[in-house]
């Protein structure tokens, strides 16, 4: 008995995985194990000695099974703290640094009208890029034989063949979005629709998508005056200095009367610099709203008249930050973004002077 005692507690000491300890255990309690085996002697032997015998060996069968839970603890135990060992990792490490992305120059700018046109009681509207060309078109007075209208200069979608419907087509300019608004919310209304447009152009000064916004406002009495004032006060905000404007009569077909907008301007070094100074810059164009436009977005030109214009941003971008070449806006070279882009946090405020 003694012998068997240490031999088996000796193996599950020294027992080196939960393999090998189930190989003892099958070896040692199991139905054919050296205990069992002698457990079914007692059989053979006589009362006397089976009443000293049996607890024994009952005794040393529960002192083998408790060694072996035991040392399964130990060795789970064991494996537990060299995974641990293994896996351990330092959570209060500083992270990898990854550098931050920046706000491009039109979207920022796009922010800076926003906020701009918002202090002046414009609310920001917008819509599909993707137009018919009634919406981009026809309602606003541009009929089938004009320039603006040639292929050259506008992105048509496919037609199936067969299929005669007119294409959709890129919109050329944010317009259908105000005939749209004006259809759904009517008169009186002040908007301003900023955005993507697109263009078959491409050159120094061109490329064939770019940004544009848009500002309409309709109600009972609003004339050109008013129009002078909320785009010289719009300029004074935007180039954070006093800026005056001049109106050339032009034409467009969506306005009537019409007029292109320069900006009061000086050129140092080479450069321009808006505000003060004796040069001018043209950089919108503007007018009274047209009566057929008007009609097209349901709304009855005897009640209800109002100003519209419409300016690029990618050039105001461009005066405002210095930026010399157009087409580097849209390259996403991250050395030029880098350069020219914005922190994201420092959104533009009224309060806090836009930016810088
Ligand atoms: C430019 C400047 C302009 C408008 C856009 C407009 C929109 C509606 C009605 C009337 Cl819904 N006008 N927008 C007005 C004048 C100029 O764009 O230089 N365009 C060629």
């Amino acid at each position: 008995m003694d012998d068997l005692r240490h031999k088996y507690l000796d193996l599950i000491s020294n027992a080196a995985d939960e393999g090998a300890l189930e190989d003892l255990r099958v070896q040692a309690v199991g139905k054919k194990g050296e205990i069992s085996l002698k457990m079914r002697e007692l059989g053979k032997m006589t009362p006397e000695e089976r009443q000293v015998m049996g607890p024994k060996l009952n005794a040393l069968k529960d002192e083998i099974n408790s060694a072996l839970a035991a040392k399964k603890v130990a060795l789970a135990d064991a494996a537990l703290d060299e995974r641990l060992k293994g896996e351990w990792l330092d959570v209060t490490l500083a992270g990898r640094a990854r550098r931050q992305g920046t706000i491009h120059p039109v979207s920022q700018v796009m922010e800076e009208v926003t906020a701009i046109f918002a202090d002046l009681g414009f609310s920001v509207a917008e819509g599909p890029q993707i137009e018919t060309d009634w919406y981009n078109f026809d309602a606003l007075n541009i009929p089938g034989h004009h320039p603006a209208r040639a292929e050259m200069d506008t992105f048509y979608t496919h037609r199936a063949e067969g299929d005669n419907r007119p294409p959709h087509v890129l919109r050329t300019h944010t317009s259908p979005v105000q005939i749209r608004s004006m259809e759904k919310q009517g008169a009186p209304i002040r908007i301003i629709c900023p955005g993507r447009v697109y263009r078959a152009d491409y050159d120094q000064t061109h490329t064939p998508m770019f940004h544009q916004v848009e500002g309409l406002a309709l109600d009972k009495d609003i004339s050109m005056a008013n129009l002078k004032w909320v785009l010289e006060e719009f300029f004074s905000a935007f180039f954070g200095t006093h800026v005056e404007t001049r109106f050339r009569a032009s034409h467009f077909p969506f306005t009537e009367p019409s007029a292109e907008v320069d900006i009061q301007c000086e050129w140092v070094d080479g450069q321009v610099k808006v505000g003060e100074g004796n040069d001018w810059l043209e950089v919108l164009g503007s007018g009274m709203v047209h009566p057929k436009v008007l009609e097209a977005g349901g709304i009855d030109p005897n009640e209800w008249q109002g100003f519209a214009f419409g300016i690029g941003i990618d050039r105001l971008a461009m005066l405002k930050y210095g930026i010399p070449d157009l087409r580097a806006f849209f390259d996403s070279d991250l050395r030029w973004l880098r350069h020219y882009g914005f922190a994201s946090l420092d959104q533009p405020t009224l309060h806090g002077g836009l930016s810088r």
